[in-house]
């Protein structure tokens, strides 16, 4: 192997960072009035405080396998967290999953209080639209288009969000309390689109922001849903095998919630069954790409192993 996957992930983290510390400046930029102090605190507070940023990763190493440098993708890459962040943050209030960590630290409504961090949630997925509709993204307005299209479809209703519908309502929330018993598909489903949607948009940004020809943008989206797959299994796993140092936020919460995960249905096995054949998929969809794909290939491998 002629790179390091820390390497790449740190550089892709770093180029995220700037561009984002950039966007959420104190300063209103055209079209603004003023920004308020306690709203930035907030949105900083959840969007620069950390995280892997690994969908800005998947959009800059998707888009280079075009010979695009990671400049030429970092603000799509940016726009991508924005969404993510958002729902983090949206995802911890009371209402939703009542979390009082995420990333080592306070989530925003306990660092702030509930009306600010939904307000900060909502400012992060406005930002992320703005940030698409730039000419920073992309010098041609057609391909800004299907930048804003394909995150819009993946964030929304059909989407993170329907799936994180999907997810509260096998909680039993609308149905008098008892959690769902789901079958396996519809756990895939749910997952495939609370999850998987937005790490397979990062990679579809990728081959958007690149120009990537039918066959190839036919490869990334397999690599991407295989990829979205093993992402939700590890972290299931994650929730039953770590610990809360190690992760950053609650463990165990899915057993003690009786939610309807791979693990609850195939056993520890059984899930980490389907994680190593999700990793192989992901890397057979990269063989078109030859020794480039090794990149992606390694941060399949590297999300079903993570410890965090
Ligand atoms: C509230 C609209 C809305 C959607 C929420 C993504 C999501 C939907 C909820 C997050 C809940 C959760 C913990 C899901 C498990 C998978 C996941 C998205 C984990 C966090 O992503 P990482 O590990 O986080 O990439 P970092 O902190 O590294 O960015």
């Amino acid at each position: 192997m002629t790179f390091s996957l820390k390497d790449r992930l740190d550089a892709a983290a770093d180029a995220t960072q700037a561009r984002l510390e950039a966007a959420l400046a104190d300063a209103p930029t055209a079209g603004e009035r003023l920004r308020p102090d306690r709203l930035m605190g907030a949105i900083r507070h959840g969007a620069l405080g950390g995280g892997k940023r690994l969908r800005p990763f998947l959009v800059i190493e998707s888009a280079a396998l075009f010979g695009l440098p990671p400049a030429a993708a970092v603000t799509a890459a940016a726009a991508v967290e924005c969404v993510h962040c958002y729902s983090l943050v949206h995802d911890d209030l009371p209402a939703m999953d009542n979390d009082d960590l995420r990333r080592g630290r306070p989530t925003v409504h306990k660092a702030y209080d509930e009306a600010t961090a939904i307000l900060a949630g909502d400012a992060l997925l406005t930002l992320a639209f703005d940030l698409l509709a730039g000419t920073d993204a992309h010098p041609d307005a057609a391909v800004r288009i299907a930048l804003v299209r394909a995150l819009a479809r993946a964030s929304g209703m059909g989407g993170m969000v329907g799936g994180q519908m999907l997810d509260l309502a096998a909680e039993g929330r609308f149905s008098g309390g008892a959690p769902l018993a789901l079958e396996e598909d519809a756990i895939r489903d749910l997952q495939a689109m609370k999850t998987g949607a937005l790490l397979a948009v990062s990679v579809e940004a990728g081959a958007i922001l690149g120009g990537a020809d039918a066959p190839a943008r036919t490869a990334l989206a397999a690599y991407g849903r295989a990829l979205g797959a093993a992402f939700q299994i590890a972290d299931d796993l994650l929730d039953v095998e770590g610990t809360t140092e190690e992760v950053g936020k609650s463990v165990r919460k899915d057993e003690a919630a009786g939610k309807a995960t791979l693990v609850s249905r195939l056993g520890l096995d059984g899930a980490r069954a389907v994680l190593d054949r999700l990793v192989a998929e992901a890397g057979e969809a990269l063989a078109p790409f030859g020794e480039k794909g090794a990149v992606l290939a390694e941060a399949a491998r590297f999300v079903a192993a993570r410890r965090s």
